[in-house]
């Protein structure tokens, strides 16, 4: 029996409909089981009647409740009494807490501006209302820092609009009707599962699917096939399927002709990318490189699903753009089971969100934007350095200098977010949140790494204790979270928290008097958008979704209607001319190519050898299948699951090292280093290695993670972060042998 029909009969029991808040393109809906008498969440399920969900959540939020009520989460506000980073903090009420961060607050901006605040948060909640639902009116009124959110997608995401328009494209349904996928740089089984089921329902139809990626991952094994390229070389790989399909008359002329721009350039463009030349980029063989390009152009319909792996590079940005260009070339958009995604989120864009965020509170003040992957620099007392923090995307950008600096941040607010571990260079980030003259606010369910360094840390309500709305991005159904439980302990919603400073801040505006469900009702009530049209309140409260008014089936560009500027999907780019990048799909190669060859083979164009530098190594750092980012990665559960933070390396890289399967290994570069247990597998292409993230630094052998070694640098678009871009050396520390038998203790945490 479905847990539903087991509970519904149940008299004790009420069932409340939400929507999981994390970040993932699933935003799975689910329903949770409360014990009346008691208030207690007993049981949590995926909503059956859900089209994506389909009554199944993954590994993780499965366990949602082992996060909701772990022994360790945070129900009192905090201060701390020892120095930052030790962890020694003792309990104060909401009011003395309140009040100490507004004077704070008061302080700062009255010393030296409103610009000397930072908030920080990325998408620990994906929820419209508790992630800037209220945060953004608050730092709005304040005139505070802006932060550009770009830690996780922009370079996909620029790279692809320029191309397609916006971010839209196949629905995830209609992954079923797919005779080719191409799963392209992401891990789906992990990181998506929800498409998965589409995937098979294709495979049972006679479907075939390939996986492009540096490591043979779970879905890569799965899959019918999987294609190994080197990190970074996708831009070469989709410019010589191109020469391919357009040097053999495979692309559709038709729909090139009706619903394109350049193709006469890309044609002339794509001419010099054979596929030999290819091949020593990408490290796959020339004859699979065309038999590639001959069955993605051939087999109908073809689909690609791309995520955002293989964008944290150097070159992401113009790679996402070479790869979108060829479901237009091929006229895959015409057939229901055809074409690509990256996100869905663009079908949700035309959302009115001023009631929530009220940007005319910022008024004529124009405070700077500060590029949330420099962080590091963001903090830095040095003019010279901070002034990289700002945020200057594109290459017409004009690039700051010292004098564009502002104030150093003397106040860093801190929700949803993790960057002690999450983000890039993180020597650079600790540094910085050691600062004795920085305040810092973090408001969180645990006492993470970031934490331990907050003069106040503020409880927050997980998402069975308050409402929230949810758009998706990898489907096209809005969501409702209602609260199941009440707040646990003194905990409040991130809205609250912001209400309460506002009030102590005098921010008297109407807006900050408004409570949360009445927020997210006004924000439902007032979409004017076709595509919203037919979604009211009432049918979110009966139903906890609705699907977006879009066509059914959903072929957005089956007809052309691209959203660029000329309404065509646009091989050469006036925009991106204006921008100052090259109008045609170029190769941008990644950092750690440009190095590697920055020797004899400079310019020669010759990446041939598997292992054609000894000393050093790409490293790449996606998900670790039991972690959400460093979300879940302090539950016992999970991880025992993952056991301890390990390194992938090829034995082609292993052996000259003298490194053998289960030693202690030490990875490091010029920014830091990180202790590792070396897994020695062909799982991963030679020349690279594959640190699976994210663990909190008090989870890991030695206080660091992953992210010692990853460059604040911007990609080619977006000022994304190179976190897969990163050259390493990696040496034994201690064999096996060696080692006391198994140090990695999980501490032992009390589950639901
Ligand atoms: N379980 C779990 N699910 C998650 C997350 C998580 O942490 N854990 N994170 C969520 C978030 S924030 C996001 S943004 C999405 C990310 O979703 P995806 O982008 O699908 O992310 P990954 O699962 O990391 O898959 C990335 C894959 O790209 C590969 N890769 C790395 N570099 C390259 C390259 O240069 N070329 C190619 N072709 N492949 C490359 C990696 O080996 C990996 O298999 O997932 C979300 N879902
Ligand atoms: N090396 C490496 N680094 C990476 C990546 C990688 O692949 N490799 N991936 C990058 C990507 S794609 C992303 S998106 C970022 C993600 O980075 P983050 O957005 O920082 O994600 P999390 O690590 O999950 O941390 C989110 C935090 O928010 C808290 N939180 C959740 N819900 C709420 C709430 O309602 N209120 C409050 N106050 N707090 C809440 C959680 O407890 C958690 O500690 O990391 C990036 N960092
Ligand atoms: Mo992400």
């Amino acid at each position: 029996m479905s847990k539903l029909g087991h509970y519904a009969h149940d008299p004790a029991i009420a069932i409340v409909t939400g929507a999981c808040p994390h970040d993932c393109p699933d935003t799975c809906s689910w329903q949770v089981a409360v014990d009346r008498a008691t208030g207690r969440a007993v049981d949590l399920w995926g909503m059956a009647d859900h089209p994506i969900t389909q009554g199944k959540l993954c590994g993780k939020v499965d366990r949602y409740l082992e996060r909701t009520y772990h022994r360790e989460r945070l129900t009192t506000p905090l201060k701390r009494i020892g120095p930052k980073g030790s962890g020694q903090f003792i309990p104060v009420t909401w009011e003395e807490a309140i009040a100490a961060i507004a004077a704070n607050l008061q302080r700062v901006i009255a010393a030296h501006s409103p610009e000397a605040v930072l908030p920080y948060s990325y998408a620990g909640t994906m929820g419209l209302l508790q992630g800037e639902g209220v945060a953004a009116p608050f730092f709005n009124k304040m005139g505070a820092s802006r932060l550009a959110r770009t830690i996780c997608s922009e370079a996909g995401g620029e790279g692809y609009s320029y191309t397609i328009g916006a971010k839209e494209g196949m629905a995830a349904e209609d992954y079923a009707h797919a005779r080719l996928i191409l799963i392209w740089g992401s891990n789906t089984l992990t990181s998506n599962l929800h498409l998965w089921p589409f995937i098979q329902q294709a495979r049972k139809a006679g479907g075939w699917v390939i996986v492009i990626d540096p490591a043979n991952t779970r879905t890569a094994q799965a899959a019918d096939e999987w294609v190994a390229i080197r990190p970074g070389a996708d831009g070469a790989l989709a410019l010589a399927m191109m020469h391919v399909i357009i040097g053999e008359g495979l692309h559709d002329a038709d729909y090139v002709a009706r619903y394109t721009v350049g193709f006469d350039a890309l044609a002339a463009r794509v001419q010099e990318w054979t596929p030999e030349r290819a091949a020593t980029i990408t490290g796959i063989p020339a004859g699979r490189i065309r038999t590639l390009a001959r069955e993605y152009a051939t087999v109908r319909p073809a689909a690609i699903r791309i995520n955002y792996g293989l964008q944290r590079h150097y070159g992401g940005g113009m790679a996402v753009r070479a790869i979108a260009c060829l479901p237009a070339l091929v006229g895959a958009w015409r057939k229901q089971g055809g074409g690509i995604q990256l996100s869905s989120s663009g079908a949700f864009r035309r959302l009115n969100a001023t009631t929530l965020y009220h940007p005319e509170l910022i008024g004529d003040r124009n405070p700077r934007t500060i590029n949330m992957n420099r962080l590091g620099d963001a903090l830095s007392l040095a003019p010279a350095q901070r002034a990289r923090a700002l945020y200057h995307p594109r290459p017409v950008d004009p690039i700051p200098t010292a004098a564009d600096a502002g104030p150093p941040v003397h106040a860093l607010i801190v929700y949803n977010c993790n960057p002690a571990a999450v983000c890039p260079d993180q020597g650079a980030v600790l540094d910085g949140l050691r600062r004795a003259d920085l305040f810092t606010v973090v408001l969180e369910h645990f006492q993470t790494d970031t934490a331990d360094y907050a003069d106040y840390v503020l409880p927050a309500t997980t998402q069975l204790e308050h409402w929230d709305l949810h758009r998706a991005y990898g489907h096209t159904y809005l969501s409702l979270n209602r609260p199941a439980i009440e707040p646990l302990g003194q905990s409040l919603p991130n809205s609250e928290i912001f209400r309460r400073l506002a009030a102590a801040m005098g921010y008297d505006e109407p807006c900050f008097r408004v409570q949360d469900e009445e927020i997210l009702r006004t924000l439902v009530e007032r979409q004017r958008h076709v595509t919203y049209q037919g979604i009211t309140w009432e049918r979110l409260l009966r139903d906890g979704y609705a699907r977006l008014n879009l066509p059914d089936p959903y072929l957005p560009f089956a007809e052309g209607n691209f959203p660029t500027p000329s309404g065509k999907c646009e091989f050469y780019s006036e925009k991106m001319a204006r921008d100052g990048y090259d109008p045609l799909p170029t190769y941008a190669p990644p950092r750690w190519q440009a190095m590697e060859t920055s020797d004899e083979r400079l310019g020669t164009g010759d990446f041939s050898s598997p292992v054609s530098n000894f000393s050093s190594l790409v490293c790449i750092s996606p998900p670790a299948h039991s972690f959400l980012n460093s979300s879940f990665a302090n539950v016992d559960r999970f991880i025992r699951r993952e056991r301890q933070p390990v390194v992938q390396i090829h034995p082609v890289d292993a052996a000259p090292r003298r490194i053998g399967d289960g030693d202690r290994v030490r990875v490091w570069n010029e920014r830091g280093s990180v202790l590792l247990t070396a897994a020695v597998t062909e799982d991963i292409v030679p020349g690279a290695v594959l640190a699976p993230g994210i663990w909190w630094l008090k989870q890991s052998p030695d206080g660091r993670n992953i992210n010692q070694i990853t460059p604040q640098d911007e990609t080619d678009m977006g000022g994304s972060a190179m976190f897969y871009d990163v050259q390493v050396w990696v040496e034994v520390v201690t064999p096996r042998a060696a080692e006391q038998p198994e140090t990695m203790e999980a501490p032992v945490l009390a589950g639901a």
